[in-house]
């Protein structure tokens, strides 16, 4: 089975080649199509929509009809807050640090990473990125995870440096929150696929 975060080289995006043959003109129209979709073309487009973790669009397929894409969020939410505390960590556990540039990233990853700046970061910068990262996941058994696409470098190491001290309940709460809403956004792309999944170069 091929999920969103395992293209082979060249093959299509399967965002793209939804919204190419699909129309996305407004949410009813689109959630129509969704619901039309088999199992395994569902979990083709939602499968990384929660990083490495298609376990989540595979349970709220039991679901449909959804009503819109909020439905979907909605239910992903839902789900998310269903698990005990050890799912929720596993969740966490799935997201990578933010290491950009670096190996085995979901393209995902890469495009959230780079869109924070985390690219351009000088090797200063990220050698403390890094070394706060280590300390937060030597501290609490799962990575820093924060939503990308809504921060900056500055604003990442800075909750970097204040989370970095929290607690432990606390810190899965803040992780599995910055999770869904770099599920919300995910999702947008998946509506949006032309905004910035053509471009998907360091
Ligand atoms: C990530 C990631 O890969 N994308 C994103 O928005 N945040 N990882 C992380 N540890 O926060």
């Amino acid at each position: 089975m091929v999920f969103t975060h395992q293209y082979a080289p060249g093959a299509i995006d399967p965002r793209t080649y939804f919204c190419l043959y699909h129309s996305r003109d407004t949410d009813n129209m689109d959630i129509n199509t969704v619901n039309a979709l088999t199992y395994e073309e569902f979990l083709e487009i939602f499968g990384n929509v929660v990083e490495k973790c298609p376990i989540i669009p595979a349970a709220i397929w039991a679901h449909r009809p959804f009503k819109s894409f909020s439905d979907i969020e909605a239910q992903i939410s839902e789900f998310i807050d269903s698990l005990p505390e050890s799912g929720k960590e596993g969740i966490l556990r799935c997201h990578p640090d933010l290491s950009l540039p670096a190996v085995n990233l979901t393209r995902d990853s890469v495009d959230e990473q780079r869109a924070a700046g985390l690219v351009s970061m000088s090797s200063g910068e990220r050698a403390l990125l890094l070394d706060l990262c280590a300390r937060y996941r030597q501290r609490f058994g799962f990575p820093f995870v924060i939503c990308a696409r809504a921060n900056s470098t500055e604003t990442i190491g800075r909750a970097l440096r204040d989370r970095v001290n929290g607690e432990r309940a606390q810190e899965r709460d803040r992780g599995i929150e910055e999770v869904k809403k770099i599920c919300s956004l995910r999702m947008r792309q998946i509506l949006q696929p032309t905004a910035e999944h053509s471009t998907n170069k360091l």
